[in-house]
């Protein structure tokens, strides 16, 4: 059946309009996307689920919720004037400061006049004949665009535990990825927290603070930094603006995690005890994602990871005063790193708290959550409020959501079915005119986000400005360039401990999901030298 055909069943689809492109999403990529499309004189329109910009940010309202990369390379740096005058106040900025950040670049760029918020896109198909996409939303509405870019986001997709009786559950359930828009407040009620991820381990300080009790659920203990966040000074925001070109250079082309920092010499086992202990204490006191970029071999070796990992758990049983409680906080099923690592503030030190408990649900598994408890296969624990951080179905959770019909009718799902399969994380074979930003088989979350998104964004604009200025109708990958991207995608995986973890990277989180690698592990810088040679791989 041809995307017409099939478009002319459906008795809600009513054509209304033709862009040049439809982007879906207005977090970091779709804002600057559509910046960059504007420029080009292009028409654009972008959708939008929620009420707002931001993304991410903007379902994220945890509380408790930060960056993990420090606000002052967290940021976009296609403008200057943005970079030179925009002033975040903390080491890592908190949501809100994101949001209000996202917020001011929609209206100093104007953008809103090009996003339709408020509406979900459930279908895209293509038109073979005409080289279009057919788009259709969540408001019944039909649209035909040349181009179609998803920037949909990495962890955008919350995803509710599938737990018996939670539907059952009398008080407030709050998922994480998905706040409320209006501040919780915890005070005086028993709590409990499901997960113990960034989100789980950002939020249970904060939560414990206000609560009369905080059950903490555990499955996994995660490795964690502390974030050592303070308010950032005049001077240390002067020290980067001055050296802002320099250093966005630096983090695009030389570091593998797009983060300006100082590049290891050595690996952890060049360096005798002593020694390494006192770079470890050091990096554990400055905090933060710099920990693991203390040796350049913490992701290869495991004997050189089990160095930082043994350091941190040492860091874990002085913090936490009872040690039963320790032993349960240390992780000890995966290389340190090859999970996203946390960034904490006094998550440890919460369970010192009277007020806080922690249960091991590995052992002691969740059998079903009652009205008001959580049964556990050793007794109940009485909540009024349940908190879910358990995450997010990664990188295509978003994408897998909207019904996307390339050649020959093939959904992007089939074709996906067994893994993500894409050329550069940018295309995937079959659907051509398609672009995702940060998708699978690219550094994406590996990366400081906001590099990769401003790399994908100035491709797929150079790319759109190239077929336009030649004529050309439709553009995809070859079939062989996506096969050999796959396998190198994967065989650099595997040279790393990061396959050795349940993460969400691998899709481990959603049962029944293929467990592939999916993110791009060469790093941002080599990474770039990539799509330039690539035209030689597209047709
Ligand atoms: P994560 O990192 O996926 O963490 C989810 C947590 O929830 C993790 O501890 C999971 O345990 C736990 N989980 C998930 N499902 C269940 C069920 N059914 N029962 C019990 N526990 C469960 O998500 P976050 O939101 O914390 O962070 C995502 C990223 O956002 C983070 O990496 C940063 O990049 C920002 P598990 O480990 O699967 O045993």
């Amino acid at each position: 059946m041809s995307a017409l055909q099939s478009l002319a069943g459906n008795s809600h689809a009513a054509t209304t309009a033709t862009y040049d492109v439809v982007v879906v999403g207005a977090g970091f990529a779709g804002m600057y996307m559509l910046h960059r499309l504007r420029g080009q004189g292009l028409s654009a329109r972008v959708y939008e689920q929620g009420s707002g910009v931001g993304g991410t940010w903007y379902w994220n309202r945890y509380p408790g919720a930060r960056c993990d990369v420090e606000s002052m390379q967290y940021s976009y740096s296609f403008s200057d004037e943005l970079q030179q005058q925009w002033d975040w106040s903390e080491r890592y900025a908190p949501q809100p400061e994101i949001l209000k950040y996202a917020n001011h670049v929609a209206d100093r760029f104007n953008l809103r006049s090009d996003i339709q918020f408020n509406t979900r896109v459930d279908q895209a198909v293509f038109d073979e004949r005409e080289n279009t996409w057919s788009v259709t939303t969540s408001d019944g509405k039909t649209v035909t665009a040349k181009y179609v870019v998803l920037a949909t986001g990495c962890l955008s997709n919350a995803r509710m535990p599938d737990i018996k009786g939670l539907e059952n559950f009398k008080g407030n359930v709050y998922h994480t990825g998905h706040w409320p828009h209006e501040a919780v407040d915890f005070t005086g009620q028993r709590v409990g927290v499901i997960g113990t991820g960034s989100s789980g381990i950002q939020s249970v300080p904060v939560i414990a603070e206000q609560a009369s009790h905080l059950t903490v659920f555990q499955r996994t203990a995660n490795f964690s930094i502390p974030a050592r966040n303070a308010p950032l000074t005049e001077q240390e925001r002067q020290a980067f603006r001055a050296r802002y070109p320099e250093i966005r250079r630096i983090a695009r082309e030389e570091m593998k995690n797009g983060i300006f920092q100082e590049v290891p010499d050595r690996g952890a086992l060049d360096d005798g005890g002593n020694e390494r202990r006192a770079k470890y204490e050091a990096r554990w006191s400055r905090g933060g994602l710099t920990f693991m970029g203390v040796y350049n071999n913490l992701a290869l070796d495991k004997a050189a990871n089990d160095t930082a990992a043994d350091f941190v758990r040492g860091k874990i049983a002085e913090i936490v005063s009872d040690p039963q409680t320790a032993k349960l906080l240390q992780p000890n099923n995966h290389p340190i790193g090859s999970k996203r690592i946390c960034i904490d503030s006094d998550y440890f030190a919460t369970f010192n708290r009277p007020n806080v408990t922690l249960i091991d649900i590995k052992s002691n598994p969740i059998e079903e959550i009652l009205p008001n408890a959580v049964r556990t296969a050793s007794g109940d624990y009485e909540v009024g409020t349940l908190v879910l951080a358990t995450g997010f179905d990664a990188m295509t959770g978003s994408v897998a959501k909207i019904d996307i019909r390339g050649r020959n009718g093939q959904t992007l799902n089939e074709k996906w079915a067994e893994g993500p399969k894409t050329y550069l994380g940018l295309m995937s074979v079959g659907f051509p005119n398609l672009f995702i930003i940060t998708g699978p088989g690219s550094p994406s979350v590996l990366s400081n986000m906001i590099v990769s998104i401003e790399q994908h964004v100035d491709w797929i604009t150079d790319c759109i400005a190239y077929m336009r200025d030649r004529g050309f109708g439709a553009m995809e990958a070859k079939q062989d360039a996506e096969d050999r991207w796959v396998a190198h995608v994967n065989e650099v995986a595997h040279t790393t401990l990061y396959p050795q973890a349940n993460s969400w990277y691998m899709g481990a989180n959603i049962p029944g999901k293929p467990q592939i690698f999916m993110p791009y592990i060469g790093g941002v810088g080599v990474y770039r030298t990539s799509p330039p040679r690539a035209m030689r791989d597209l047709r």
